[in-house]
């Protein structure tokens, strides 16, 4: 899953494209380079974002999901509010990422009554408070046990368990121990009922190792580290990665499948 965000802040990539037409372009290239899915976004989650209205947002998304979708691509939005994933479900998009985990009881009834795919992504408090004190007692059974309880309550309305996608929302509401520790035990999670999406790319905790010479790295120097803890998701049984760099993915995506299937 390509990320495609038509933000001016996101937190690696805001504020980079001219208009809709290069956005579009961008995604037509996102999909060219091997992306199955692009996830267009109008509102940055980074910590202490603003956020905008849904006015705003649906005017910075419509006409690149709308030009998308006459080209074919398969579009995921990403965002917490039902008006925005209606009218971008309507101009073509077929899957809602939302960060806030369907938390919007108009957003849970969205996506219930369409029966459309959806990434249910776990966030403690909001993007404005998120990093203050993220706390846990036990982060991994915490995360995994409310995407379930989340899960369960859209499987009770009749939306397919293959339709579901968890996230355990890497760098919202979790300190770098927390993100480390979700990592880890990632395995533990990707056998179950649902499949499971990632989002690590260029996070600020993978540029944040203690220890580790020129830390912290800046976003676009995460490169590296990025596809590091992708291939740690991967060989873990992530069903899904939302990326920026779609070749590099795709490359290790190549390599990991191959030894795989190698005797
Ligand atoms: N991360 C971001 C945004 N949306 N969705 C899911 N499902 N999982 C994630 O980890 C996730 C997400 C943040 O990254 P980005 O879109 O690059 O930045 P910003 O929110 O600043 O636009």
């Amino acid at each position: 899953m390509a990320i495609l965000n038509v933000t001016p802040d996101s937190f690696s990539d805001g504020g980079r494209l001219a208009g809709p037409q290069h956005a579009i372009e961008l995604g037509l290239e996102m999909v060219a380079d091997g992306a199955d899915w692009v996830d267009v976004g109008g509102e940055s989650t980074r910590p202490g974002a603003a956020s905008v209205s849904a006015d705003e947002e649906i005017d910075r998304i419509a006409s690149v999901v709308a030009g998308l979708a006459q080209e074919g691509v398969k579009i995921s939005i990403d965002t917490q509010k039902p008006e925005v994933a209606s009218e971008a479900l309507r101009l073509g998009a077929s899957w809602v990422n939302d960060v806030s985990g369907l938390r919007d009881p108009e957003m849970f009834e969205l996506v219930a009554s369409q029966g459309c795919r959806v990434c249910i992504m776990h966030m403690q408090g909001t993007p404005q408070t998120m990093q203050r004190v993220p706390s846990y007692l036990d982060v991994d059974r915490e995360v995994w046990s409310e995407l379930e309880q989340r899960a369960e309550r859209l499987t009770e309305r009749g939306v397919q368990h293959e339709s579901i996608f968890l996230d355990p929302g890497f760098g919202f509401g979790k300190t770098l121990e927390h993100n480390l520790t979700l990592l880890r035990r990632l395995g533990d999670h990707t056998a179950g009922k649902y499949p499971v999406l990632v989002g690590l790319s260029r996070k600020s905790f993978l540029g944040a190792i203690p220890g580790f010479p020129g830390q912290p790295l800046p976003p676009l120097d995460r490169y590296e580290v990025t596809l590091a803890a992708q291939t740690a998701a991967h060989l873990a049984g992530a069903a899904c990665l939302r990326v920026h760099d779609v070749t590099g993915a795709v490359r290790c995506r190549a390599i990991i499948e191959a030894m795989l299937s190698a005797q």
